[in-house]
């Protein structure tokens, strides 16, 4: 069933207001010391979406070089506090640009500042010609998507993961709205607006600024004590095979975000998610282990990809 988009992240209470963080600052593509001081060397195209910051456009950068090159310029024009989001866009910039490329997570390109005031801040990123998977996979319900797309979908998903986590890296947000979806069906791991670095000694984040939740997404200890790691990351993915196996079904349909708190909260939410009769009975007993109530006793990154790697070998 087609659900709205604001349905995904609930607004439910307001943590503590973000502490002041240092930034550096960027404003070069493609790692040369190329600056774009406006923003008249990025040729915006037609709209692609919105985002939490802004709109999304398909645009064509033009290469110092000589030549163009697509790409999805993500804007930074959102009206209220937009000195705080400007500092929140800029972080987000800053933490794809020191994630080393991979196949299965989106190429950064570049970050355009703000010209003294005048037009908005841009992210430059590859662009996903598919769009997103949640869109492809409610798509999908009218089509047959073959058991093994969906597996390969999952192990890709898995392999991305594998590697931002190696990088002490939380995403935080890992959703099938934020896995993007290019020629060949390669799915990319995108939208790292909140990711964020852990610290080595915690191996955790504790959240500390406002906005709304990706509630149904979460796992119970993000929930009660604001903390994230890689096994919340973990709780995530296992929603997000759900969202596969399901076609971009909406988790705990029917029940509001409060209730999905008390649900995930007390230990009532697996219950709720069904798995479809035909769904490979590997996947969901790899789901339902992302769901252990216990963080550590759930799997990490490389043994999900390893396990669905098997899988996929197997099933072709
Ligand atoms: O579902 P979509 O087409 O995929 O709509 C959303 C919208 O922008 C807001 O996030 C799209 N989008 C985001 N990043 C990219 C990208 N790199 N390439 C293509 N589309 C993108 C996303």
């Amino acid at each position: 069933l087609p659900v709205s988009r604001s349905d995904e992240c609930e607004v439910l209470r307001k943590p503590k207001p973000a502490a002041p963080h240092k930034h550096s600052t960027v404003g070069h593509i493609n790692n040369s010391l190329y600056v774009l001081s406006s923003n008249s060397r990025v040729e915006l195209l037609n709209e692609l979406g919105n985002g939490f910051y802004g709109t999304v456009y398909k645009a064509l950068m033009k290469i110092p070089q000589g030549g163009v090159q697509v790409v999805a310029a993500k804007l930074c024009t959102g009206g209220i506090g937009l000195q705080d989001m400007e500092l929140e866009f800029m972080r987000e910039a800053e933490t794809m640009q020191m994630v080393p490329k991979h196949p299965n997570v989106v190429d950064y390109i570049g970050y355009v500042q703000r010209d003294n005031g005048c037009g908005p801040s841009m992210i430059l990123l590859e662009y996903a010609s598919n769009g997103d998977l949640l869109t492809i996979l409610r798509s999908m319900r009218h089509n047959t998507l073959q058991p093994h797309d969906m597996l390969s979908f999952a192990l890709q998903v898995a392999q991305g993961m594998e590697h931002i986590s190696k990088f002490n890296l939380l995403h935080r947000d890992l959703a099938a709205r934020n896995v993007l979806v290019f020629p060949g069906k390669t799915c990319k791991i995108s939208d790292f607006g909140q990711a964020r670095y852990m610290a080595r000694s915690r191996g955790e984040y504790e959240r500390r600024s406002a906005g709304p939740l990706p509630i149904r997404w979460m796992a119970p200890e993000s929930i009660t004590n604001n903390t994230y790691t890689t096994k919340s990351d973990v709780w995530a993915f296992g929603i997000l095979m759900w969202e596969i196996v399901t076609l971009g079904a909406v988790p705990y349909s029917g029940y509001g975000g409060e209730e999905v708190v008390t649900l995930v909260t007390e230990g009532r939410s697996e219950a709720l998610l069904d798995f479809p009769a035909d769904c490979n009975p590997a996947i969901a007993r790899l789901a339902r282990e992302c769901w252990t109530r216990v963080p550590r006793d759930r799997p990490d990154f490389s043994s999900l990809a390893a396990s669905l790697s098997a899988l996929n070998v197997g099933g072709n």
